[in-house]
């Protein structure tokens, strides 16, 4: 039967599993969402195309399906660029429809004209035109099998006048999704076996390559008395129900995490592409576990790399393993307990009159549904995330950490409220992350998406504040002049609560959670507050009291002994 391209793509989407789809209409999508409004895919009309992207890409994570947006041509499309770059380095499977001007107009500088392959192709596993009206079908099969089997994003770019040509599209193109068994050969994990067992003090080190074998990193540490530190995306998998586990080390980590890693006589790196190379230690043999042999050896020098899936390779290794004994393991484990003490303290409030982003998240992780979903904005947000939100094997957790952009939460959590009605969806704004796209408070209503969003509202983008302080710079073009977030929330008709003081939280925090619909807490926290790396190097005191220095110079004295007061007397 002859149907319009417009229809075979929705059609052909909903067949790889999609459920919905985020944009804003356009003349050049114009067909696409009529196709899209007489089908079962749910269209979310955001306010801006980049919430509409970073949304998909929540959705397409925490469900591990695909996940659709669509734009029209030039600026819609292009806007969808940064939240797809979110979901390109952190392997969400979404779909992007981009479209382009009618074919007749390309290549004459018409008005709107992009053209989306040279912006998207960097940004893709998959990247191609639908040229001919019999091709709509099968490009957009092979895009969302590419997606969902290669976890990425996949760009079909349609012109505006090939959605209304008409194919009878008689073939049954469709979507595979293969699950191979990856692991070493039989030689290469005996030469691992004979490593790991000549070895006194073994850490293993396990990211998101991690994600499918918490139970065999469990078995495999408790084989090796190996401390296990985790990346901080593999958090949620790694650290429940894991008597190993010690925490995270880099600059967002902890002394325990930091510390097994650099005693380690062999580091044994399970799926991880830990970037930071600084964090990778001189002392210790590195051996390096990936599905990917593009990652081995990547980050620092390493003396095996093999290919496999972890939990296969742990599943086969494991019968060739002595057990060993647990010096190494008794040492991390007691520092990882004084790693939360210090985390526990971090979070007790002397004067009311002053809140701490530690405390807010201590009384978030208490008063939280035990199968909350959370998202962090990029900033200080995902630093209290990490540090003080407790994984339970039921809990998500979603930041920006590859891509690294702000206003993340939000949009992310909007996606995930969509694909997971019933269950409560927390996104952990800074006040810089939330106004940056503030516009899309507004589909949370609309759409009526109940988002629960915490604003840590300390004046400032106070990350980089930080940053410019550590590196000895006079903090400047820092400063946030906010509203009322609590009276914005109510004229965006969402709930509204504003918290001034330590004593104030925990009612307003319980109010906020079990709210009707999308709901804003807006808490006052200390701006001067340092995100602490795992140890203070003597360069950061140094750079620092530069800072200091610069500062009372410049008639900033009080600003320096609330910093001081804030951070280092509390
Ligand atoms: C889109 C984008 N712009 C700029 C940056 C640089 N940046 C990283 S964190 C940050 C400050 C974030 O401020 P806020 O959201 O208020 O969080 P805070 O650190 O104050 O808690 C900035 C500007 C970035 N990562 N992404
Ligand atoms: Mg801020």
């Amino acid at each position: 039967m002859s149907r319009n391209v417009s229809t075979i793509i929705v059609e052909t989407l909903i067949a790889a599993g999609a459920r919905r789809c985020y944009g804003i209409v356009g003349d050049t999508i114009n067909h696409f969402t009529d196709a899209v409004r007489k089908s079962d895919l749910r269209w979310i009309h955001v306010r801006h195309e980049e919430v509409g992207a970073l949304a998909a890409g929540g959705e397409a994570l925490m469900t591990g399906e695909l996940s659709v947006c669509a734009g029209t041509c030039g600026p819609g499309s292009l806007h969808f660029v940064n939240g797809i770059f979110e979901s390109h380095r952190n392997g969400a499977p979404v779909l992007l429809v981009a479209s382009d001007v009618a074919r007749s107009e390309v290549g004459l500088n018409f008005p709107q004209a992009v053209d989306q392959r040279k912006v998207y192709e960097q940004t893709s596993v998959f990247c191609e035109y639908i040229s001919h009206p019999s091709q709509a079908r099968r490009i957009t099969t092979l895009a969302a099998q590419a997606a969902l089997n290669r976890r990425g994003v996949a760009v079909v770019i349609v012109n505006g006048d090939m959605f209304t040509e008409s194919d009878d599209d008689g073939q049954p193109w469709s979507v595979h999704r293969p699950s191979p068994v990856l692991r070493p050969a039989d030689a290469e994990l005996d030469e691992l076996a004979k490593m790991l067992d000549g070895a006194a003090g073994i850490t293993l080190y396990a990211g998101m390559g991690a994600r499918d074998a918490h139970d065999q990193v469990v078995a495999l540490a408790r084989t090796l008395k190996a401390p296990v530190v985790h990346s901080s995306r593999a958090k949620e998998f790694i650290e429940p129900d894991n008597p190993f586990n010690v925490g995270m080390t880099g600059i967002l980590g902890n002394l325990a995490g930091l510390e097994a890693i650099e005693r380690a006589d062999i580091m044994l790196c399970l799926g991880t592409d830990f970037a930071w190379s600084q964090f990778y230690p001189d002392k210790a043999h590195i051996i390096q576990i990936d599905s990917d042999p593009t990652h081995l050896g990547r980050r620092s020098p390493i003396h095996l790399g093999l290919v496999g899936d972890v939990a296969a390779t742990i599943d086969a290794l494991l019968p060739r393993l002595k057990p060993h004994d647990d010096v190494h393991l008794t040492q991390a484990l007691e520092q990882w307990r004084k790693d939360r003490e210090d985390y526990r303290d971090a979070a007790q409030e002397k004067d009311p009159e002053l809140i701490h982003p530690q405390f807010v998240t201590q009384c978030l992780d208490r008063l939280a549904d035990d199968d909350a979903i959370f998202t962090a904005d990029g900033g200080s947000p995902m630093v209290w995330l990490l540090r003080h939100l407790s994984a339970n094997g039921k809990r998500r957790f979603l930041t920006s950490l590859l891509h690294g952009t702000m206003a993340n939460a939000y949009p992310q959590a909007l996606g995930i409220a969509a694909s997971h009605p019933g269950r409560q969806v927390i996104a952990l704004c800074g006040d810089g992350g939330m106004t940056m796209l503030m516009g899309d408070l507004l589909t949370l209503k609309q759409e009526k998406l109940p988002v629960k969003l915490l604003v840590y509202n300390n004046g400032s983008l106070g990350f980089v504040e930080m940053e410019q302080r550590v590196e000895g710079l006079l903090d400047a073009f820092t400063d946030l002049e906010n509203p009322d977030f609590a009276r914005l929330a109510d004229a965006c008709g969402l709930g509204g609560w504003r918290v001034d003081r330590a004593d104030q939280l925990e009612d307003a925090m319980q109010a906020w959670l079990t709210a009707d619909g999308p709901a804003v807490l807006d808490v006052r926290i200390n701006r001067m507050e340092l995100v602490m790396p795992p140890r203070v190097e003597a360069g950061h005191v140094a750079s620092t009291a530069l800072f200091g220095v610069k500062a009372i110079l410049d008639g900033r004295t009080d600003e320096v002994v609330s910093l001081l007061r804030d951070n280092f007397l509390k």
